[in-house]
């Protein structure tokens, strides 16, 4: 009884400064600079009162319906961004997944199973979901969608204590949901301009993107101008709504200037239930690159293991090509070791500091996460889960000795959660500094945790920029893409830095962000968000181009990043910034110009479609890569310069294009096949692009350039 008393007195008292702040606080704030010296009292004796099955915002909410009635629980969902529906909550029960076949058949018994098929009965053993379903409709709540041991649903707040109580669910939580990573020029800047002047050498296969987002608000007013004429939608949210938010047709503006001719898939979904659903249809339905402009927090131990870093597996397992944002959150991360000098179970940053500082303005989100080193062992499906019990508390700053408790979040690790604590959105009209303390609750060890916050627009205090992603971009599986400016390439301080907790360098590439488009317009499209379309449109845009597989483009393209920061791949930067010309940026030789023989050294691979009527120009791309006999560029080059130039500039010529082995590329757009010739195609070749030789494009222009003026003597 007195524990409850006190929960309540906690609560009250935070809502009723929050209440009078709203008056006092705007000017005030911005005079404090953020303390750097809160010092919170120990709390002695203290026992949590929260569920160890149920996430601690979850249970508050239930606590809050039970003592002041359903208005002040929607009043304090609205306020924390839980979903609710009417009087129903959404939330997640995980089932438990392996039970004996005795614990199975007594469970089957309770719940009146025992007629049902025996494929039921055997889909027991290993996944309770079916059972947890049951219960749920069985208790007035309704099921929305399941994936493997999750199942989604709402359900009335009097159930979840019952709910969590159940002996097959192993954690009730709120859904997880991820952040739109926002914070065009970009198709210049990356050189992708150039291609689009190539004839495709896919005529019949059409390349397809599908942008994975939130949602797609407005896109229907865009087709045949800023998107393709028709694209395929599809929302995976409970409530199939695919325009929920504009943030995905920002991303699929871009996809489309990078890769006019792809079909885009445009797919969304709000929780990671949905998430998983979304995942495994578009694997299913073919697509060649998912652009990901989304990120997560505190869903997964940060070395690609977890429920999303396995989705990216499973898509990449099927040939597809997962570009991933790396997240804003470079400012917005600090990273420590537990270190308690003053013994009262609060971390010290300092010997004097307990607490992170941050400014907040008015009217932004205040979020704040903290996770630490103890997911245990991931099976593919679940981490086996942390018994290190730390705790995150939020405050508002007013001075050192003067803060104002807003919110805690003491979910239970007592051997089979999540080392995770969130405290979710806030909305504040006024502008004031807020402060986040750490707090071991019951642990044997010294862990090292994260924290991320939302809503500073200035770094945090004890910031730390690396080890900022967020995942999936720390999956191996992924293409993650950090963010540089469009117009100078200089790094954007929010960009989230590698590497990976396990000690990969991350990201992969970095792409132009803030360019302007119709749906953010000219205010521009910030963040890794809108780096990421630029890099998925360029695997999009050279496979419709260039015989190559995705996994070879992927190659091609980070070896033409421009490398930036420190010399190769870097904890920012990755590989450099897209670059879709080589090094310079630029063709590297643009000249036009007939030229005849014989097509020899050309095979099949070149694809010249003879079937083109003679008197119809048709262009063609013959790409080549290693192996590639010099031969063929002999007889390329040869063919070329033998009707323009003289023979010692030949020599000269093919000199510089020697290439080694391992650096022969070379590109030419060549004009139509005109006659034949005895058993030999005698053709016209028209020569536009010549866009990269293996590392001798100076030599070559130089070269070229020469003998151009040598030709107009
Ligand atoms: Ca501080
Ligand atoms: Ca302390
Ligand atoms: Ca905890
Ligand atoms: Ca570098």
């Amino acid at each position: 009884m007195k524990k409850k008393l006190k929960f309540n007195r906690i609560v009250l008292i935070g809502f009723a400064f929050f209440a009078t702040l709203v008056i006092i606080l705007p000017n005030r704030a911005q005079q404090d600079q953020p303390g750097v010296t809160e010092d919170l009292s120990p709390m002695m004796g203290y026992q949590k009162e929260d569920h160890p099955k149920m996430e601690s915002a979850l249970y508050r909410l239930m606590k809050i319906y039970f003592t002041q009635g359903i208005e002040e629980a929607k009043g304090f969902a609205k306020q924390r961004e839980i979903d609710m529906e009417g009087d129903l909550v959404r939330v997640v029960a995980e089932a438990k997944t392996k039970r004996s076949s005795k614990e199975i058949d007594m469970e089957a018994y309770r719940q009146h199973t025992r007629r049902q098929p025996l494929e039921q009965r055997d889909n027991l053993r290993t996944n309770l979901s079916y059972l947890v379903c049951m219960q749920i409709e069985a208790m007035g709540g309704k099921v929305e969608t399941t994936y493997q041991h999750l199942v989604q649903s709402i359900v009335p707040l009097y159930i979840l204590q019952d709910l969590a109580d159940l002996p097959m669910v192993r954690y009730l939580r709120l859904p997880i949901k991820p952040i739109p990573l926002i914070t065009s020029e970009g198709v210049a800047a990356t050189g992708a301009n150039i291609w689009h002047e190539i004839s495709p050498y896919r005529t019949t296969e059409v390349v397809k993107v599908c942008i994975l987002d939130a949602g797609f608000e407005g896109y229907n007013n865009l087709l045949g101008t800023e998107l393709p004429s028709s694209v395929t939608t599809r929302s995976f949210r409970a409530d199939g709504d695919i325009y929920a938010s504009i943030h995905g047709t920002a991303c699929a503006e871009i996809v489309h200037d990078m890769a006019p001719n792809a079909n885009l898939w445009l797919v969304n979904f709000s929780t990671d239930v949905e998430h998983h659903n979304a995942v495994n249809w578009i694997i299913d339905q073919g697509v060649d690159v998912i652009s990901y402009s989304m990120a997560w927090f505190n869903i997964g131990a940060g070395d690609g293991t977890g429920p999303i870093c396995e989705d990216v597996e499973d898509t990449v397992d099927s040939g597809i090509v997962w570009v991933s944002a790396a997240g804003n959150e470079a400012e917005n991360h600090c990273e420590d070791t537990f270190n308690d000098t003053d013994g009262d179970d609060w971390h010290n940053f300092t010997s004097l500091d307990e607490g992170i500082t941050f400014y907040v303005p008015a009217y932004y989100y205040v979020a704040a996460r903290l996770t630490w080193d103890d997911w245990g062992t991931w099976d593919g499906t679940s981490y086996s889960g942390s018994d290190q019990d730390y705790d995150l508390y939020l405050y508002i700053y007013l001075s050192p000795t003067n803060l104002i408790f807003v919110d805690s979040s003491t979910n239970w690790q007592n051997g089979t959660q999540w080392p995770t604590e969130s405290i979710g959105y806030w909305y504040a009209n006024f502008s004031t500094n807020w402060v986040i303390f750490i707090r071991k609750y019951d642990a044997t060890r010294d862990v090292t945790f994260e924290v991320f916050t939302m809503g500073n627009r200035a770094p945090i205090e004890y910031n730390e920029p690396a080890g900022s992603l967020l995942v999936p971009g720390d999956s191996g599986d992924a293409v993650t893409v950090g963010a540089v400016d469009w117009s100078d390439d200089s790094y954007h301080t929010y960009s989230s830095q590698g590497p990976t907790n396990d000690g990969r360098i991350k990201p992969d590439l970095c792409a132009p962000s803030g360019v302007s488009g119709s749906t953010y317009g000219d205010t521009g499209f910030a963040g890794t968000s809108a780096a990421t379309p630029h890099v998925a449109g360029a695997f999009a845009l050279l496979k419709g181009k260039l015989p190559y597989t995705l996994g070879e483009i992927k190659t091609i393209l980070n070896e033409r990043a421009k490398d930036l920061g420190t010399s190769g791949k870097d904890n920012i930067y990755g590989e450099g910034r897209l670059n879709l010309s080589k090094a310079s940026g630029n063709v590297i030789q643009q000249w036009q110009g007939g030229f005849e023989g014989y097509l020899t050294g050309l095979t099949e691979e070149t694809k010249i479609d003879e079937s083109i009527p003679k008197d119809e120009p048709k262009k063609f791309v013959v790409a080549r890569r290693e192996p590639v006999s010099s031969q063929d560029h002999k007889s390329l080059g040869r063919m070329y310069l033998q009707q323009n130039f003289k023979e010692k500039a030949l020599e000269e010529f093919l000199r510089a294009i020697e290439l080694e082995p391992g650096a022969a590329e070379f590109y030419f757009e060549v004009g139509k096949i005109y006659k034949e010739k005895g058993k030999k195609k005698l053709a016209i070749f028209y020569l536009e692009k010549y866009i990269y030789l293996g590392g001798k494009e100076e030599a070559a222009k130089e070269l070229l350039e020469s003998l151009k003026k040598k030709q107009a003597k």
